[in-house]
C-alpha cells in the first residue's frame, strides 16, 4: 500500500522523529524524566499517528528497524539533557515476542553511552500476555542490566491484577481515562485511590497520565500520587524545545 511504502521510505531516510513529554513529581512539579513519542510528518501524507504506523511496522516486520532508530535518537537526546533524568521509551508487543530485543536495546545504550539505569521501557499488559515466556525472559534480562519496566495504560484493555503478582514491573502508569473522568465521576476517583493503595503495598511507583488541569494535578497530589504526566505539565516537544523547557523548569 501507499502508506506502507511511505513508512518504509521514512524509516530508511530517517524521517521519523522523536518528541519528549515531561513526567514530573506531583509534590513539587520537578521534572523527573521524559517519555519518548514517535512523530512522523510525511510531506505527502501529512501527520501520521504512531497509533497507525507502529502497528503497521509490526505487521510488516520493520518494527525492529524503526524502534532501533527511535531508541538511538531518544538516547542521544537524553545524553544532551542538563540533568540525569530518566528516559521512558515504548516497546511494542512484537518486540516482546522477539528474543533478540533485550540484547538489541542494551547494545544501543552501550553504543550511545546512556546508562541503562536511566532507561525505562513502557509495555502494556497485552504485550506481556501475547508471548509470556519470551516476554518474561526479555524483561528479566533488561532489569538485570538496570533498565526499569513500566506497565502502561493500567486499568484498560486486558489488564489483570494477577500480572502484578509476578513483580516484573517497577512502575505503573494509570491510564488517562481515569484521570480525565476523575472530576466528574466518583467511580474513577475511587479506582485511582485503590490503585494507589495497591501500588504502595506492592512497592510500585505510580504515574498518573493525561493530566490536563491544575485541579486534576491537585487532587492526585492530595491522594498521594507521586508522579504525573499530561498537557498541563507539557506536551510532547522535539529535542530542541525539550532543552529549552529544561532551562525554565526544574
Ligand atoms: O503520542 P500519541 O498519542 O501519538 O501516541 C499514540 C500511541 O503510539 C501510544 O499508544 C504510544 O504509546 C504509541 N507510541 C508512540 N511512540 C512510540 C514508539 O516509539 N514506539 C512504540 N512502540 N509505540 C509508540
Ligand atoms: O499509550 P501511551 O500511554 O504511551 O500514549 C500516550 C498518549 O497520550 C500519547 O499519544 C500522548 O501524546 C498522549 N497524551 C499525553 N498527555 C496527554 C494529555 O494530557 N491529554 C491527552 N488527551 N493526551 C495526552
Ligand atoms: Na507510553
Ligand atoms: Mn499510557
Amino acid at each position: 500500500t501507499q502508506l506502507e511504502q511511505a513508512l518504509r521510505n521514512a524509516i530508511i531516510s530517517d524521517a521519523i522523529d522523536v518528541h519528549f513529554q515531561p513526567i514530573v513529581s506531583l509534590a513539587n512539579n520537578m521534572v523527573l524524566g521524559f517519555e519518548a513519542l514517535a512523530r512522523w510528518n510525511d510531506p505527502d501524507l501529512g501527520f501520521v499517528s504512531p497509533a497507525v504506523f507502529v502497528p503497521l511496522a509490526e505487521e510488516r516486520g520493520f518494527i525492529d528497524a524503526l524502534s532501533e532508530t527511535l531508541l538511538r535518537k531518544a538516547a542521544e537526546a537524553a545524553l544532551s539533557w542538563p540533568r540525569e533524568l530518566f528516559l521512558s521509551f515504548n516497546l511494542s508487543s512484537a518486540q516482546l515476542m522477539d528474543p533478540g530485543t533485550s540484547s538489541s536495546v542494551l547494545a544501543i545504550l552501550a553504543r550511545v553511552g546512556l546508562d541503562p539505569h536511566r532507561l525505562e521501557l513502557e509495555i502494556t499488559e497485552t504485550a506481556v500476555m501475547s508471548s509470556a515466556d519470551t516476554a518474561h525472559r526479555i524483561i528479566a534480562d533488561l532489569r538485570a542490566a538496570g533498565v526499569r519496566i513500566s506497565l502502561d495504560d493500567f486499568g484498560t484493555g486486558q489488564s489483570s491484577l494477577g500480572r502484578l503478582r509476578e513483580f516484573i514491573f517497577d512502575k505503573v502508569k494509570i491510564d488517562r481515562a481515569f484521570v480525565s473522568r476523575m472530576n466528574s465521576d466518583r467511580a474513577s476517583e475511587h479506582i485511582i485511590k485503590a490503585v494507589l493503595a495497591m501500588c504502595e503495598g506492592l512497592e510500585l511507583r505510580v504515574v498518573a497520565e493525561g493530566i490536563e488541569e491544575n485541579s486534576e494535578a491537585a487532587k492526585l497530589r492530595a491522594l498521594g500520587c507521586a508522579m504525573g504526566q499530561g498537557y498541563y505539565f507539557g506536551k510532547p516537544a522535539d529535542s530542541a524545545a525539550t532543552l529549552r523547557y529544561l532551562q525554565t523548569h526544574y
